[in-house]
């Protein structure tokens, strides 16, 4: 224990320890070990290069716009690369080659939804929760493909216990408790503005989660990678917890991936405004790179092609396809370290005087890695666009934009115009928008084309009409 005190004290963190003799001897022996857990060599570094300093983070002195494909083929010659990556991304589905991923450690605070997010009830008539929405997309897709896609989700120690338990209870959405993988993400300590790791309790390190980032490092830490090679997993379809309206295997978005031989590719949206919120697609060095809204300068922010279009136009909506051998590859090489992103945060913790501090105002900061700064490490990288109406529709708040509301809404929505293209009439409002509420069960339809050969099995909708197609 003396050794330990050292080894503390030379990395400036001896506060841990100072109420060591107030505790039990089962308390003393959890804090211990939290200790031991540290990684005492990078502490110093991590206080130096992010907590003190908030500047640290480079953004490159030149980028320029990423390329892109285009959401559907400009040319004959892109038509034909479209169906052969369509064909090509199908027969990898159905040879069992790929798994679906969701990242699901968050603590999901802008929405006020007490538990994990993956469990808000979503769908505009069945109210299905997210896990259940993706879970059955899965399904449906190794269905239709005659295949089996399991299902990786990462959760964090703020939700582990209860996002196992939501799984159990829902009998893994018929999934097949084999086909489901549910691993914790790590965490990193939680500081104050002097470098200082901060309790959470006198037994307790204040710790958060390490960032969707984390996802690359606990893949292959909690055994998941190597249960994907066991079956037979090449490629991993990786989106966001928030997300209902995202496509959990699409072929030609994992055609053009592996034909274009990339190692992590992106599906990207044309932004709304030069500000919207979402990470920028950006060339740096040749290599694709996702450089956050808050960090990109306003010049570049609000710069316009001759055409008027947005310069920076394409915005990262968290949908990747990440090679099973390019996660290997990262964590074989020790040196795999993504950069650390510094949120000031208000933490809760416990001062000098063993008191509980609920600070009014930002004391402390913690440090975050993300999953795109991987990208400029694959060999190759695609970017895909998609249409917002098809397949993005976070829900983030509890009013307002990124709402539940708006949510359901996009949801009706997108099942509107997949009828109106199987020649439904929907009845619309003045507005245009859909008067009646509808939901399509994925296993009757995972896509548009899907629902035109079912065209027989749809009923008459009428106006308010709650339709729901399963
Ligand atoms: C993210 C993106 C933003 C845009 C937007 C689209 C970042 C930094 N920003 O913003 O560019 O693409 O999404 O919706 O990614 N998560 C974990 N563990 C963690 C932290 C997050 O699993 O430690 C998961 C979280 O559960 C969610 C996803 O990562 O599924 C995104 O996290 P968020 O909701 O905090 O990201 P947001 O909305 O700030």
């Amino acid at each position: 224990m003396e050794n330990l005190k050292t080894k503390l004290q030379s990395v400036s963190q001896g506060q841990l320890m100072v109420f060591l003799e107030d505790l039990l001897p089962e308390q003393k022996e959890s804090l211990l070990r939290q200790i031991e857990d540290l990684d005492f060599q990078k502490i110093p570094e991590w206080v130096a290069k992010y907590v003190k300093n908030d500047g640290l983070l480079k953004i490159p002195d030149h980028f320029d716009p990423a390329p892109s494909y285009p959401s559907r083929p400009k040319t004959d010659e892109q038509g034909e690369k479209y169906a052969k990556a369509t064909k090509a991304g199908e027969d990898l589905i159905r040879q069992g080659k790929m798994a679906g991923f969701v990242v699901a450690g968050g603590q999901g605070t802008r929405l006020g939804f007490d538990g994990p997010k993956g469990n808000y009830p979503i769908s505009p008539v069945k109210n299905k929760t997210l896990f259940r929405i993706f879970s059955e997309n899965l399904l449906a897709a190794a269905q239709k493909y005659n295949t089996v896609i399991p299902f990786y989700i990462m959760t964090s120690p703020l939700n582990h216990d209860t996002t196992v338990e939501i799984f159990e209870a829902a009998d893994y959405y018929g999934l097949g408790t084999e086909n489901v993988f549910i691993f914790q993400q790590g965490t990193l300590p939680n500081f104050d503005f002097d470098g200082r790791i901060l309790l959470a309790e006198k037994d307790k390190i204040a710790s958060s989660p390490d960032g969707h980032g984390g996802s690359l490092r606990a893949l292959h830490s909690s055994g998941a990678i190597a249960d994907m090679k066991k079956r037979g997993v090449e490629y991993l379809s990786y989106w966001q917890v928030d997300n209902p309206l995202v496509s959990v295997v699409d072929p030609l978005f994992i055609g053009l991936h592996v034909t274009d031989d990339a190692e992590m590719s992106s599906k990207a949206l044309l932004k709304a405004g030069p500000t919207e919120k979402v990470g920028n697609f950006c060339l740096v060095d040749g290599k694709v790179t996702v450089i956050e809204y808050s960090d990109v300068p306003d010049e570049a922010t609000h710069r316009k092609n001759p055409d008027g279009s947005l310069a920076f136009e394409l915005g990262s909506i968290g949908i990747h396809m990440i090679d099973v051998s390019f996660i290997e590859k990262l964590n074989k090489d020790g040196d795999f370290a993504l950069p650390f992103h510094r949120a000031v945060k208000k933490i809760p913790h416990i001062d000098k005087k063993g008191d509980r501090v609920q600070p009014e105002t930002p004391n402390g900061v913690k440090l975050e890695t993300f999953v795109f700064d991987a990208i400029p490490m694959a060999k190759q990288s695609v970017i895909l666009q998609t249409l917002r109406e098809n397949e993005f529709a976070p829900v983030k708040n509890a009013a307002g934009t990124d709402s539940a509301e708006v949510t359901r809404q996009m949801m009706t929505g997108r099942t509107a115009a997949w009828l109106e293209a199987a020649g439904v009439k929907v009845p619309r409002k003045s507005d245009g928008s859909p008067n009646c509420t509808l939901e399509i069960a994925p296993s009757f339809a995972l896509t548009a084309e899907d629902l035109k050969a079912k065209r027989d099995q749809i009923p008459e909708i009428n106006p308010g009409d709650k339709l729901y197609l399963g």
